[in-house]
């Protein structure tokens, strides 16, 4: 097995302790930075959204697996010039107004940028305003919404038309989750899609964005 398997295998089994080891054997080895990334890291955290969409891995593990490659990738970055750095496009990501539940938008994040994403993580209790203007400020491909509450979903409809309003609609992908959302919600409100987990919010935006 090489050393890259290896990485990915450390990933897959969330030991970041390994993970980061191993990555700065390979950099002193002078393996290529990207192929760290590619061959290493993000194929590891490519076999954990299979299982985890498969329900054979849970959250906690998805997380340590997580926190395994980001060590390694913040070992890599500044090896890489920003322009050599895989990316699949922007995310803007927000927990809607009124909503202050973020474990599953943080996994998405996660998931998001293991795929090579660039995201911006708005935080919690977004407004349709500070959605527009962080669409104006950061110009992404695609924004995610989460909502846990089902008194809190309806902002999501409330960003769609402020986002019309302001004539940026087309300019971005809509993809929506959380546990109260569907994909006749979605449907209802003009969203491109819903996605009931972080892996498949990943897929869906690699779908939507390519
Ligand atoms: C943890 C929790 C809290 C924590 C939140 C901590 C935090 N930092 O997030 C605290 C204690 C703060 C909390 C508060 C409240 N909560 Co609460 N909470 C939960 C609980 C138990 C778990 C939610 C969770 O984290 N799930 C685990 C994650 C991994 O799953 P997930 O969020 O669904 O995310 C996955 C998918 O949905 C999807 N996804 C998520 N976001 C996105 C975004 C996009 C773009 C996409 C594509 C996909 C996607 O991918 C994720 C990963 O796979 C749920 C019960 C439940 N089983 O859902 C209640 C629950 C959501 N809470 C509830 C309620 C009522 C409240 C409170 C109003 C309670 C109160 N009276 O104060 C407050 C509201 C506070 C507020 N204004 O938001 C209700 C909601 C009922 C309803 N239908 O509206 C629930 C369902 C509990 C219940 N059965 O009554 N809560």
């Amino acid at each position: 097995m090489s050393s890259l398997n290896d990485l990915a295998e450390l990933v897959i089994s969330g030991n970041y302790n390994g993970a980061k080891e191993l990555t700065q054997r390979l950099i002193d080895n002078g393996t290529e930075p990207l192929e760290i990334i590619n061959q290493g890291l993000m194929a590891g955290m490519n076999v954990v959204g299979v299982r985890f969409k498969a329900g054979d891995m849970f959250v906690p593990e998805v997380m340590m697996s997580a926190k395994a490659m980001s060590t390694g990738i913040e070992l890599v970055k500044p090896l890489i010039a920003d322009r050599d750095m895989p990316s699949a496009g922007t995310v803007l990501i927000g927990t809607v107004k009124g909503d202050l539940h973020d474990i599953g938008k943080k996994l998405v994040v996660m998931m998001m940028e293991s795929a090579g994403f660039k995201v911006i993580d708005l935080g919690v209790d977004i407004s349709p305003e500070a959605f527009v203007e962080a669409v104006k400020e950061h110009k992404p491909q695609a924004i995610g919404m989460s909502a846990l509450l089902t008194t809190t979903m309806l902002s999501m409809r409330d960003t769609i038309e402020a986002l019309e309003e302001e004539g940026l609609r087309d300019s971005v992908k809509i993809v929506i989750g959380g546990a109260p959302i569907s994909q006749s919600f979605a449907e209802e409100i003009g969203a491109d899609g819903y996605a009931p987990d972080a892996a498949a919010a990943t897929d869906l935006c690699k779908k939507l964005i390519a």
